[in-house]
């Protein structure tokens, strides 16, 4: 039967960055169903566990429904215009006071992907005149682009489908449904897998080799594949001659990077490392997917970041069918004013802030908890959670509370809005038009189509664009914002692409914005020596090593701080493993997905387990030197003995940030250590090992 009022929308899901494309039936004004997009090329019809759920995310009763002040410790209910005008009077007074660049913005992994969200926000944060915009950006994936945008001038990101998937550190089918879509195929057509990683991961059952790696030395063990390659002259000696530049000096310089070496530093056998190193170098179209935020978080980010980029480059596996391959850039329109001032970070960190004279606009988070009050003053989060995500929760808590100014724009109560002054409620790109565009992490899919709107915002929420222009009308620089209509926003940030609203609008399903091209030519890379840069200029003109090296992480049993920590923190914690039905603190209001993951696990081996008295399902306290926290025990034989897996995300007392510390930085870019610390465990109620 069909109903007279139906109508179906095209959109691309907007739960996590993937951005599949999904197809929506509205009937009397109400989403009663949502699908995968058939012709998407992505996720080709299907729903990951999330996505199938985007109905009830959007009709949640939890959402939030109108403005909210705090006054007196307690939430009243209070107008947007009320809300806004109050905010504007608070952000133009610490303008006045102490200049702009006390008032800061965090957009989190949801408002970086949101390319009206972000360009909005650095709209507005210009037009105040202020450089400060923290985000997700300072902690996941730009590490990884700046890294690969230095040694190639240009981003290749590696391909969908590909002889050889080195999954290294990277679980797609928890955290990449589009990738695990892929390799399910390519695998029935004879694609192989190769898996690095501390867990088990189930893929690992069907792959050729799977090593076990000590969390956060994965450098060591890219370092090691390089000499062994170079050594047993396993490389692509026509590519390195025609398009590498420092090859002879690395090759020297990896002489003391051995299998052995490495063999002490990752617990990955000497004899392994040859075995994958031969494996890789002598398959063409090989790929490393590196984890998505995985070694960017980690002691020696860019340098592993730098190494694993060699290793595609003197295996040949750049702009080749299945390995890295350089995507066609989607021009859009810059709509931030110019704005002199540096953001926080931009001395500390200078190869994050800039690279052959352009400039980023990204502070850095990891300074955040020591900058309030003096530096920062006031905060706007919009599409983020960072008391839950951010490094060191405890200590960023502390600091928010000494704001002059909090103000966050969701679609719930987060734990970050519950330390507000003032609560703004957003609508979902369901309720609004914007632009799906697989932009980073797609896999070389150079494709994008509008959000359609499905329906009209719920209750009293507003899109972002409404969000920013009445803000900035009660601040005084409405006249930076003269869009009309989301639509006028969206044909404005496409317009320098080729691309043109019109015909996204007619092509409801989606285009290509270009060709993907394998071709190398002299202009491929844009760095000033015009070639792939293994010896990197950058690198050393900021005072770091401009070959690959390998720090420990600062918390480890071989590092800087074992004689004082190890003895009270024995074990090795990786955090932020992903689980399939949530996105980092979101979706875990959600009850069919509660049921599937119903409490926070720390994953551990039975021979860890038994040493500190803990059993399968008991409830275990984790501990640090920065703090603690409350999960579920899962003993299993597929974890590496000697270390504790913690997924991030959960609320309160399993908040795996307690853990983290925000002092504990990456060198180069500031990035915070989450892979690779130290930590203890114990039955909640048995007594503290101190004290034993
Ligand atoms: N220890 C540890 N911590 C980690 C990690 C780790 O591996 N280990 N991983 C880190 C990484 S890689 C990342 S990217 C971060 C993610 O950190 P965040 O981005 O802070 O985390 P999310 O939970 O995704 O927060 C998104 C917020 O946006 C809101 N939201 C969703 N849709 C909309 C919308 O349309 N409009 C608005 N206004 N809001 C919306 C959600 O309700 C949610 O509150 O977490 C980091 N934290
Ligand atoms: N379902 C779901 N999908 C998500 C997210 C989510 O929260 N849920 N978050 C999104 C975000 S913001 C990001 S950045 C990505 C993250 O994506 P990734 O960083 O790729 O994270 P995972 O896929 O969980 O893969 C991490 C794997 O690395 C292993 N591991 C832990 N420490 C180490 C280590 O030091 N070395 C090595 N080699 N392996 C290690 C873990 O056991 C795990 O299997 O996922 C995105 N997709
Ligand atoms: S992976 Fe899942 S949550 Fe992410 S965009 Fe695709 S369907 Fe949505
Ligand atoms: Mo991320």
């Amino acid at each position: 039967m069909t109903v007279a009022n139906s109508k179906t929308f095209y959109t691309g899901c907007a739960l996590c960055y993937h951005s599949c494309g999904a197809e929506v039936t509205v009937e009397n004004g109400r989403v009663v169903e949502v699908r995968g997009q058939k012709s998407h090329p992505l996720n080709k019809g299907k729903l990951c566990p999330k996505g199938e759920m985007l109905t009830e995310h959007l009709y949640h009763p939890e959402r939030l429904k109108y403005p909210l002040k705090k006054v007196g410790g307690k939430w009243e209910r209070t107008t947007w215009e009320q809300a806004l005008s109050e905010i504007a009077a608070k952000l133009n007074d610490l303008k006045e006071r102490y200049g702009p660049s006390v008032i800061a913005f965090f957009c989190g992994s949801i408002g970086v992907e949101s390319l009206e969200m972000v360009s909005l926000t650095h709209r507005f944060r210009t037009a105040l005149g202020s450089p400060q915009f923290f985000s997700v950006e300072s902690i996941c994936y730009r590490m990884r682009i700046r890294s690969r945008q230095i040694t190639f001038g240009k981003y290749p990101v590696e391909e969908m489908d590909s002889p050889l998937y080195v999954l290294w550190g990277h679980n797609p089918a928890a955290s990449d449904f589009p990738l695990s879509l892929a390799i399910e195929e390519n695998l029935k057509k004879g694609s192989r897998v190769i898996v690095i990683d501390p867990r088990r991961i189930p893929i690992a059952d069907k792959a050729i080799m799977y090593m076990p790696i000590r969390p956060g030395t994965d450098g060591a063990l890219a370092l090691a594949l390089i000499n062994v390659i170079i050594n047993e002259r396993l490389y692509d000696a026509d590519f390195v001659e025609k398009w590498t530049y420092g090859f002879d000096k690395l090759v020297p310089h990896i002489q003391q990077y051995t299998p052995e070496w490495a063999e002490r530093i990752t617990w990955v056998r000497a004899d392994d490392i040859r075995t994958l190193a031969r494996l890789f170098a002598s398959t063409k179209g090989a790929s490393i997917y590196q984890g998505t935020c995985t070694q960017d978080q980690s002691a020696n980010g860019s340098q592993t970041d730098r190494a694993i980029a060699i290793l595609q480059s003197i295996t040949g596996n750049i702009n080749v069918p299945g390995g890295w391959v350089i995507s066609p850039r989607l021009r859009l329109a810059d709509i931030s004013l110019p704005c002199e001032e540096k953001p926080l970070g931009a001395d500390e960190y200078p190869l994050f802030y800039e690279l052959w004279g352009r400039k980023s606009p990204y502070a850095v988070q990891n300074m955040v908890p020591e900058s309030i009050p003096d530096k920062l003053k006031a905060f706007i989060v919009v599409g983020g959670n960072p008391l839950v995500t951010m490094p060191d929760s405890n200590a960023l808590r502390e600091a928010y509370r000494k704001l002059n100014l909090l103000v966050v724009y969701d679609l719930f109560m987060t734990e970050t809005a519950q330390e507000a002054h003032y609560v703004l409620p957003a609508a979902t790109q369901l309720e609004y038009c914007s632009l799906a565009y697989n932009y980073n992490v797609c896999h070389c899919l150079p494709y994008i189509m509008l959000r359609e709107p499905a329906i009209e915002p719920l209750y009293e929420s507003k899109s972002i664009l409404a969000f920013y222009t009445e803000l900035a009308h009660a601040c005084g620089i409405g006249d930076k914002f003269h869009w009309k209509s989301d639509e006028e926003l969206v044909a404005h940030l496409i317009a320098p692409s080729g691309v043109d609203f019109e015909a996204l609008r007619q092509n409801r399903e989606g285009v290509y914005y270009g060709e993907k091209s394998y071709r190398i030519t002299e202009r491929t890379f844009a760095t000033p020596t015009g070639r792939i840069e293994i010896y990197s200029k950058a690198f050393k003109d900021a005072g770091f090593d401009p070959l690959p090296t390998y720090l420990e992480p600062t918390k480890s049993p071989q590092g800087p701080l074992w004689n004082e920590l190890g003895k009270k923190y024995p074990l090795i914690l990786s955090t932020g493993t992903r689980l399939l039905h949530y996105n980092n603190s979101q979706l875990h209001n959600i009850k069919a997905l509660q049921l599937e993951e119903p409490y926070p696990k720390a994953e551990l081996g039975p021979e860890t387990a038994a040493k500190y008295g803990v059993a399968h399902g008991d409830d275990v306290i984790i501990e640090t030197d920065r703090g603690w926290i409350k999960m579920k025990a899962h003993v299993d034989e597929r974890i590496m003995e000697g270390v504790v897996l913690v997924p991030h995300g959960w609320p309160g007392e399993a908040n795996c940030n307690r853990l983290t510390d925000a002092q504990c930085r990456e060198p180069v870019m500031g990035y915070p250590q989450f892979k690779g610390l130290l930590c203890n465990i114990r039955k909640a109620g048995a007594p503290h090992p101190a004290c034993i």
